[in-house]
C-alpha cells in the first residue's frame, strides 16, 4: 500500500490494547508510514526512535467546576489538529470508550472544514465485555461503532459478542493481535534462571494487570497445589489492584519464600525467557496477549477457556483450556506439562504456534483494512 499519515489513539498504559496499538504503529513506521500517536502520556512500549514515529500529548485542563475533567473533549480536538497540521489520511482508534466516540466527533469538525477523515475502531475486550454493554455507555458505543469506517475485533469470539450485545449495523473483521517475534524470543539468561531456580525448580510465571477479571487467587491456588508435588517458584509480573491480596493470600498458603511480585516490568521476555509455564486463568479474555508473548519466548500456557483465549491456546498442543476457577484440572495439567518426557514438546509447540501471529503476516492485513477504509469515507462523500 502507498504510505500513509495515521494518528493512532490508545491507552498509553501496559495493558494488552496500548502494547498492541504501540507495537502496530512501530510496525507501520517501519514500513515507512509516518505514525502519530494521540494520546495523555508517551506509550510504554514507545521505546525507540525512528523518523517516521510522532508523538502528541492529549493536555487537558481541571479546572474547580470539574469533577470529572472531560478528556474525551480535549482528546477529539487534539485530534482535530493533529489531522490538521499533520494532514493525517486516516485515524486508527483502539478500545472503543472513549475513543471512537472522540474520534467520530473530530470527524464532524473536520468535516465542517472540508476535510474527509476516515475512523477505524479496534475492539479489545472489556471495552465491549465488560465496560461497554453497561447501560451508562451502551448507546454511544453502539453509535461510534456503526459510525466508523472500518472496524476490527481482535478474535471471532469478541466479534461474536459485539454482534450479540449491540445492534451493529456494518462488518467488522476479524484480526488477531500480533507479536515482534525478532523481539520476543528466547534470550539466553542461564544466569538469572540459575538465581531465580537454583535448584533447578521449575518457574511458573503469570502476568496481568491483577484485575479482578484475571483471577489472581486462582494464580496462587494451582501454584501452592504445584509447589506440594514438585519444586517450584512463581513470578508476578504487573500491579493492580489484587496484588494485596494476592500476597496476604502467598503469606497465609506459607509460600512467600517461593513467590516475587515483580511489579509492572519493560522488559518482560528476559523473564519470560527463563520460564517453564504460563498461568492465565482469566474469567474473561478477549485474546490473552500476554499468553502469545509467553508463547513467543516458547513458554507453554495453562489457561481457562475464556473469550478468545481457545483461537490462540491449542487444547494439548500448546497448553491445556481449563474451566474458568476449575483449579485443580489447571494444577493436573501444569504438571503434566512440567513433566521432563512432556516439556520440551510443548515448548516448541509454544514457539510454532506463535509463529502464526508474527507482525510481519498480520501488518498487511491492517494496511488492507486501512485502504478499503480510506475508500469507503470518501465514498460516502461523494454519494
Ligand atoms: O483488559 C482490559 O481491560 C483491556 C485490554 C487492555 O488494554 O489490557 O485488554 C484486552 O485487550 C488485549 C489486547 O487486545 C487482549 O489481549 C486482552 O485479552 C483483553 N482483555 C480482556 O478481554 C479482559
Amino acid at each position: 500500500m502507498d504510505q500513509i499519515k495515521i494518528g493512532i489513539v490508545c491507552y498509553p498504559t501496559f495493558g494488552g490494547s496500548g502494547v498492541v496499538a504501540t507495537e502496530l504503529g512501530k510496525a507501520l513506521a517501519q514500513e515507512g508510514h509516518k505514525v502519530h500517536f494521540i494520546t495523555y502520556s508517551q506509550p510504554s512500549r514507545l521505546d525507540f526512535l525512528n523518523e517516521n514515529l510522532f508523538y502528541h500529548e492529549v493536555d487537558f485542563r481541571t479546572y474547580p467546576l470539574f469533577e470529572y475533567p472531560p478528556y474525551e473533549l480535549a482528546l477529539a480536538s487534539k485530534m482535530v489538529s493533529v489531522a490538521q497540521n499533520e494532514k493525517l489520511d486516516l485515524l486508527h482508534v483502539h478500545y472503543a470508550i472513549p475513543h471512537a466516540s472522540a474520534a467520530y466527533m473530530a470527524k464532524q469538525i473536520l468535516k465542517t472544514q472540508g476535510v474527509v477523515m476516515p475512523v477505524v475502531t479496534t475492539l479489545h475486550g472489556t471495552d465491549i465485555t465488560l465496560v461497554g454493554k453497561d447501560p451508562s455507555y451502551e448507546p454511544v458505543v453502539t453509535f461510534s461503532i456503526n459510525q466508523s469506517d472500518g472496524v476490527t475485533a481482535v478474535s471471532h469470539d469478541l466479534k461474536r459478542e459485539t454482534l450479540e450485545h449491540f445492534r451493529i449495523t456494518r462488518e467488522i473483521e476479524v484480526i488477531p493481535n500480533f507479536i515482534d517475534l525478532a523481539k520476543f524470543k528466547k534470550q539466553k539468561k542461564d544466569h538469572f534462571k540459575k538465581a531465580i531456580c537454583p535448584n533447578g525448580e521449575a518457574l511458573i510465571v503469570h502476568t496481568s494487570n491483577f484485575r479482578k477479571v484475571k483471577r489472581i487467587g486462582d494464580v496462587i491456588t494451582v501454584f501452592y497445589n504445584i509447589h506440594k508435588e514438585i519444586p517450584a517458584k512463581l513470578l508476578m509480573i504487573g500491579d493492580g489492584p489484587e496484588r494485596i491480596q494476592a500476597e496476604t493470600m502467598c503469606r497465609e498458603l506459607n509460600i512467600c519464600d517461593d513467590t516475587r511480585f515483580l511489579g509492572k516490568l519493560e522488559a518482560v521476555e528476559e523473564v519470560l525467557s527463563v520460564a517453564d509455564l504460563f498461568l492465565m486463568p482469566s474469567e474473561k479474555e478477549s485474546f490473552g496477549l500476554a499468553a502469545l508473548e509467553a508463547m513467543a519466548c516458547e513458554v507453554p500456557v495453562v489457561s481457562s477457556n475464556a473469550g478468545g483465549i481457545p483461537e490462540l491456546n491449542v487444547q494439548g498442543v500448546t497448553g491445556y483450556l481449563c474451566t474458568i476457577g476449575d483449579v485443580e484440572e489447571m494444577t493436573r495439567k501444569a504438571l503434566f506439562i512440567l513433566d521432563k518426557n512432556n516439556l520440551p514438546k510443548f515448548k516448541a509447540n509454544a514457539l510454532k504456534r506463535a509463529h502464526e501471529f508474527d507482525i510481519t503476516r498480520i501488518l498487511p492485513v491492517y494496511e488492507k483494512h486501512y485502504e478499503k477504509a480510506i475508500q469507503r469515507a470518501h465514498q460516502k462523500v461523494i454519494v
